[in-house]
């Protein structure tokens, strides 16, 4: 097998026996047959749609399976020869449609043709179909660099147009896109800019699949506001539910409505609580349980109750908590509880509720305890003027954007030291469950505002993006030339996208880590680095004074 696509690939330079994340060489291969058949479905896709034959059924699939691919979030190779079947089916009824009002555009390469042998091993098949790919790293290192760039942005802008179609936000712009991208993986007409033109245009792409969440999350839940988060239990049978997803979520807090159950948030849904619909409608939407994604096998296995996954960060299951632990959406492992969506889109909650009702939930009081959500986009742009007031008079020196994935790598406590060490007159934002490293921790006000402002999500890296082009427009200077500095750290395929989205916007000096991307070559980093200033992080200490002193 090969993988690279995450920041714990093993001994920093791929996966080849088993994945670090805990994917096996199987999994692996039909990921990678799934991909190679959506490569082959993209160019019929383009054909169609410029015919004005309807594609939503394969654009959205095309999403679903591609964030299915993604680190920690699917682990059934069952499920993939599923979505394999799926896609190949999908793609002959295409096929046929063009071929019935336009057969001279009907044509199709080796591998929008490519058909597995469902009698022999799909992983040997799926090592053949990938070995051309492969090739490529001897040839130009640098296009085959940007060509996986491309491919793991888009993995992770697919993930936010899934989510952003589920809340009834799309945009056909985004999906021909993805098409696009996938298309020209197979391309070996386009050069080394050609590529850089295409990563950034990932960056593009995803900044409008971001803006389309944004907009499916506040147009039915309300904008985020200022919101107290419990962190201790309270008394009573428990639901805890993980993930980014928060339609899925909704649905769990509306089937389990006066039945006495409480539902915590764990990971990266934690922000949801900020939105007002949700709080107002379910008073037993109530706390927040555990930390960032790598500590479940922690948390879950004290969690006294039912437990959801929506979405990546899954690791594989400890059989002291399998039994109560289900999945939804794209997410899956083998032999864990799957909860099918009907036709509908709807997912039935009773076998978790049943299964929260059998254990014993909390059944101690702790310590009272509690952190702050909600500083997304439009609550900080609303205090606008008090900012600048605040920097005017020299109450706040500079921002600080620490977020991002988490991860289990002990380089990652670089970021908890450097939000430590950051003084008392600068702010910092937060996004991502990279903030749990520091998520708890009283920095204290700067007049009225929070030293410590949660915005959201990863995908809520919108807000951030929203936060600093308003902070840049009231200020009436350009993002880079405000006192902010960006300090990221990636684990998965959506903070490559998130990345890319940046650098689209023309945003220097980033500092990324905890390590560099595996798949980005020694010089496309000397290109980002040169046009970007795009830097690896170095120490708390050095990083903090260069940003402080404007580099
Ligand atoms: Fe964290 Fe995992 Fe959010 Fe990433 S929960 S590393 O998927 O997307 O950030
Ligand atoms: Fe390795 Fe990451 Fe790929 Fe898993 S997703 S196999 S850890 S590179």
């Amino acid at each position: 097998m090969f993988c690279e696509q995450c920041e714990q690939t093993a001994s920093g330079d791929g996966c080849h026996q088993w994945g670090a994340c805990g994917k096996s060489p199987e999994v692996n291969t039909t990921q990678d047959i799934l991909v190679y058949c959506l490569r082959g479905v993209a160019p019929i896709v383009l054909t169609a749609k410029k015919l004005g034959i309807n594609t939503h059924d394969l654009d959205v699939f095309t999403c679903e399976s591609l964030f299915a691919t993604m680190t920690n979030v699917n682990f059934n190779s069952k499920r993939f020869t599923n979505y394999i079947q799926q896609c190949l089916e999908k793609r002959e009824q295409l096929k046929a449609q063009i071929q019935a009002i336009s057969p001279e555009n009907a044509h199709w390469s080796e591998l929008s043709n490519y058909q597995p042998n469902w009698d022999e091993s799909l992983v040997t098949q799926g090592q053949e179909a990938a070995l051309p790919f492969l090739s490529q790293i001897d040839h130009n290192i640098d296009v085959f660099s940007l060509k996986l760039t491309v491919l793991y942005g888009i993995k992770g802008a697919a993930s936010y147009t899934f989510h952003a179609y589920e809340l009834g936000q799309e945009d056909d712009v985004v999906y021909t896109f993805i098409h696009e991208a996938l298309a020209a993986i197979d391309r070996d007409d386009l050069d080394l800019p050609d590529w850089v033109d295409l990563a950034l245009k990932v960056g593009e792409i995803n900044l409008r699949a971001m803006e389309l969440l944004d907009q499916g999350h506040t147009s039915t839940y309300g904008h985020p506001i200022p919101t107290h988060v419990p962190l201790n239990p309270r008394l009573g049978k428990a639901i805890l539910v993980s993930g980014h997803d928060i339609k899925q979520l909704c649905a769990i807090l509306e089937q389990t409505a006066n039945t006495g159950l409480t539902v915590y948030t764990h990971g990266e849904l934690l922000p949801a609580h900020g939105y007002p619909r949700l709080k107002e409608k379910y008073p037993h939407f109530y706390g927040h349980y555990g930390t960032a994604w790598q500590n479940q096998t922690k948390d879950f296995h004290r969690f006294p109750g039912a437990i959801i996954v929506t979405t990546n960060c899954l690791m594989p299951p400890h059989e002291t908590y399998e039994e109560k632990l289900f999945t939804v959406g794209p997410v899956g492992y083998p032999g864990l509880n799957y909860l099918a969506a009907n036709e509908q889109g709807n997912v039935d909650y009773s076998p978790v509720i049943a299964k929260a009702n059998s254990l014993p939930g909390f059944t101690e009081e702790s310590e009272p305890r509690q952190v702050m959500v909600g500083f997304a986009h439009n609550t900080v742009l609303s205090v606008a003027d008090t900012v600048i007031e605040a920097v005017k008079q020299g109450k706040i020196r500079h921002f600080f954007l620490v977020g991002g994935c988490d991860g289990a790598k002990p380089g990652r406590s670089y970021y908890t030291e450097f939000v430590e060490k950051v003084p008392e007159d600068c702010i910092v934002l937060t996004l991502a469950c990279g903030k749990f490293r520091f998520f708890d921790k009283n920095l204290g006000q700067i007049g009225e505002l929070p030293r410590l402002m949660d915005v959201g999500q990863c995908n809520d890296a919108y807000s951030a993006i929203q936060i600093a082009l308003g902070l840049a427009n009231a200020f009436e200077v350009g993002v880079n030339d405000l006192p902010l500095s960006m300090i990221l750290s990636w684990y998965e395929q959506k903070a490559v996208a998130v990345l890319l989205t940046l650098l689209y916007l023309g945003i220097k000096n980033i500092r990324l880590g905890p390590t560099l991307p595996a798949f980005i070559s020694p010089n496309v980093f000397k290109l980002l680095s040169d046009h970007y200033h795009l830097q690896a992080i170095t120490t708390p200490e050095a990083d903090l004074a260069a940003c402080l002193s404007g580099a």
